[in-house]
């Protein structure tokens, strides 16, 4: 659809019909939706995945539009408010396809609007909080407790009804809805964090019996926090992706979002009476989330992870460059099989071994663009999940780690390349990593022994592990 000048026209509520023939449209009468969710984070992966669910359950069950929130920046409100929420799913394989997804009914940003999100918060129409604020947005310490040193827990905990963290305003809704006799709300933890709704729940908890004790023990005893397996891989978006939207839809969306067709959900089957019927779209609700959400975390993003470290200090750019390079791919490989399909325990089910092959063959996809930089982001947060917990494991079962030591080797590699050419490194550690890697001189022994006083990567336990030490710097040295 265009307008007189021949500029297609934006999309929104009442441009979305005029979609070229074979988009997908919502199959719901928008009008009819209510907010049943409140979804604190709506980045990239949200919208590709929790928001796409919701979008087809609202086709059954109008009982589950989304206020998306974000926590910060304006931007995601920006682009989605003059678009109604609507905004266009790219599912990239060998035929594309694409989407318009409509269950994103509002976005606020909490610091402009605290008194809306509460307002949200404490309806009782809202029976689910989601969260995608990725490892970091938990504040939490390296041992996996709320962490009180965290500038934002201090401020929330000294501010408990203006909070500015994410565990702050789960909190501050709770208590509004114990206040006035309304149940609690499901709050489902949707990042890549080992047992992330366990982590979440001792957080807000701990959050709560500093403010107010008797709100713990209701949270503690009504809560419920499943733990969640997230997967689909959700290349950042740019303007290669506008133009292709553009041409595909007919309309201009200021924010499309692309992924792969691969999606899963695993939910763990705690969430009981009056919860959306997630099954019906897809979603495994199981009491075996652990086997799936350890095997998805080690092997894809523990692999996703070693390709990006070492596929950058190699001058590749994307995970299918990377995974084209025999090398690297040979590695991958080893490291799956060898390393971390023997600390997991498959869930019922699943064939591990089909199970490395198929990630492999998902980061092979020529579709898709998928920058090694975006996951290299935040690597302090992420190698704890994605690979020391299956180093401790290999330990402890005393197998050899030398090839695990790679990707964090990779890892120290690229902080100090990063740092000596002065380039910004996203990450919440990012004044200790430079601090750390000024101080670096090349020799593997004193190097590595400065990346592992970073605490809240490395635990004593490792730190102190002879086995790792030797291995780390015998993988130091060779990338060096
Ligand atoms: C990636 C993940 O950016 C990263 O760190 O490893 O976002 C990965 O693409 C998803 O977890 C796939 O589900």
């Amino acid at each position: 659809m265009t307008d007189t000048l021949s500029r297609p026209l934006r999309l929104n509520a009442v441009s979305y019909p005029a979609a070229i023939p074979g988009v997908a449209l919502p199959a719901y009468d928008r009008d009819k939706v209510t907010v049943g969710v409140v979804h604190f984070g709506p980045g990239a992966f949200h919208r590709a995945h929790q928001a796409f669910y919701f979008d087809q359950l609202l086709a059954t069950d109008p009982r589950w539009g989304i206020c998306a929130v974000s926590l910060k920046s304006p931007g995601v409100r920006d682009a989605l408010q003059p678009q109604d929420g609507l905004y266009t799913l790219a599912q990239l394989d060998a035929e594309t396809t694409f989407r318009v997804v409509g269950s994103i009914l509002e976005v606020l940003v909490a610091p402009e609007d605290p008194p809306s999100v509460f307002a949200r918060l404490a309806a009782p129409a809202t029976r689910m909080v989601t969260l995608t604020v990725t490892e970091k947005g938990y504040c939490l310490t390296g041992d996996g407790k709320l962490d009180t040193a965290h500038p934002d827990i201090i401020h929330d905990l000294a501010h408990p009804r203006l909070p500015i963290s994410a565990v702050g305003y789960v909190v501050e809704g709770l208590r509004r809805r114990h206040q006035v006799g309304l149940p609690p709300y499901a709050v489902v933890a949707c990042d890549n964090l080992a047992d992330n709704g366990w982590r979440l729940k001792a957080a807000v908890v701990a959050f709560a019996e500093a403010i107010d004790p008797p709100l713990a023990a209701w949270i503690e005893a009504e809560g419920r926090f499943p733990r969640t397996m997230v997967d689909s891989i959700t290349p950042a978006t740019d303007d290669a992706l506008r133009a292709r939207v553009e041409t595909a839809t007919g309309l201009n969306d200021a924010w499309p979002i692309q992924r792969e067709a691969f999606t899963q959900w695993v939910v763990e089957d705690v969430l009981g009476d009056g919860a959306p019927d997630l099954a019906s779209v897809g979603v495994t609700l199981t009491d075996d989330v652990r086997g799936f959400e350890r095997a998805k975390l080690r092997l894809l993003n523990g692999v996703h992870s070693t390709i990006a470290y070492a596929g950058l200090l190699k001058g590749h750019e994307t995970v299918f460059e990377a995974i084209s390079d025999p090398a690297l791919a040979r590695i991958a490989e080893d490291l799956m099989v060898h390393d971390i399909i023997p600390t997991l325990t498959a869930p019922r089910g699943l064939d591990l071994a089909a199970y490395a092959q198929a990630i492999l063959g998902r980061f092979r996809n020529p579709e898709i663009r998928h920058l090694l930089s975006q996951i290299a982001w935040d690597g302090s947060q992420k190698l704890p999940f994605r690979i020391l917990g299956t180093v401790a494991d290999a330990l402890a079962a005393g197998r050899p780690v030398d090839r695990l030591a790679l990707p964090l080797a990779a890892w120290m590699h690229f902080v100090r390349r990063r740092a000596a050419e002065g380039e910004k490194i996203v990450d919440p550690l990012a004044d200790r990593l430079v601090e750390t890697a000024a101080a670096c001189t090349g020799d593997a022994e004193a190097d590595v022994a400065r990346f592992l006083k970073l605490e809240p990567v490395f635990s004593r336990d490792l730190a102190g592990n002879a086995v790792f030490v030797a291995a780390l710097e015998k993988a130091y040295a060779a990338l060096a």
